[in-house]
């Protein structure tokens, strides 16, 4: 089933302009960050799904080269860490515009956080490898959303990202998610950034409907 329509990306409102003043992760924490990850760390919790190959939304804009198409998401949840994976088709990984948000319903219930698509999240977690950076964002609400219910998010702190060839990981201290047990409901939106995150433009979304999300257990 091809990825449902998006006009504007509503999963990918995130106040940027916040950005800058987040604490920026060095190349030092990077590398202390991702040992931290260590390879002995038992894992507690993990939830993945796979993605068809060739089922992107189709991009008009030019200057989109590639349309990410997600194959792989996954998540792993130590003691310490949560660590999020995605892995592109081959050719369709662009490391300048490409980027993944990992939408996060840490309670498990679809009615609170930020709503779409099965889940409410309440945090999503922003993998974006034209600006080398990954972000924490927590669900927000503003004068513009309807209701007192969530409906954008809002950078909190900044994560260690790692680009590979055909995929992305960022690790993320656990403590990060507030109220959070360790077990999560996930969906992950692929995009192409454009004009600095001011556009962005969706390409993939995983799971394919009818899956509503991933359970991470
Ligand atoms: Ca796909
Ligand atoms: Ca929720």
């Amino acid at each position: 089933m091809k990825a449902p329509p998006f006009a504007e990306d509503r999963a990918i409102q995130i106040t940027r302009r916040w950005l800058p003043a987040l604490r920026p992760i060095t190349l030092g924490a990077l590398v202390g960050c991702s040992a931290l990850f260590h390879r002995g760390a038992t894992v507690r919790f993990h939830g993945e799904a796979n993605d068809p190959v060739g089922d992107t939304a189709r991009v008009a804009d030019a200057r989109v080269r590639r349309a990410a198409d997600l194959v792989y998401a996954g998540v792993r949840v130590t003691d310490d860490d949560v660590r999020f994976t995605v892995r592109f088709a081959r050719g369709s990984f662009d490391s300048t515009n490409t980027g993944v948000i990992f939408d996060l319903d840490t309670d498990r219930d679809s009615t609170t956080g930020v709503g779409g698509l099965g889940v409410g999240a309440e945090y999503g977690v922003s993998l974006n490898a034209g600006s080398h950076d990954a972000t924490v964002d927590r669900a927000a609400t503003d004068a513009n959303c309807p209701g007192t219910r969530p409906c954008r998010y809002e950078p909190i702190q900044r994560a260690a990202l790692i680009i590979s060839a055909d995929g992305m990981d960022a690790v993320v201290p656990r403590r990060a998610f507030a109220h959070f047990d360790g077990r999560l409901d996930f969906r992950v939106v692929a995009y192409a950034m454009l004009d600095h995150g001011r556009h962005t433009i969706t390409s993939d979304h995983l799971p394919n409907l009818p899956a509503q999300f991933v359970v991470v257990r």
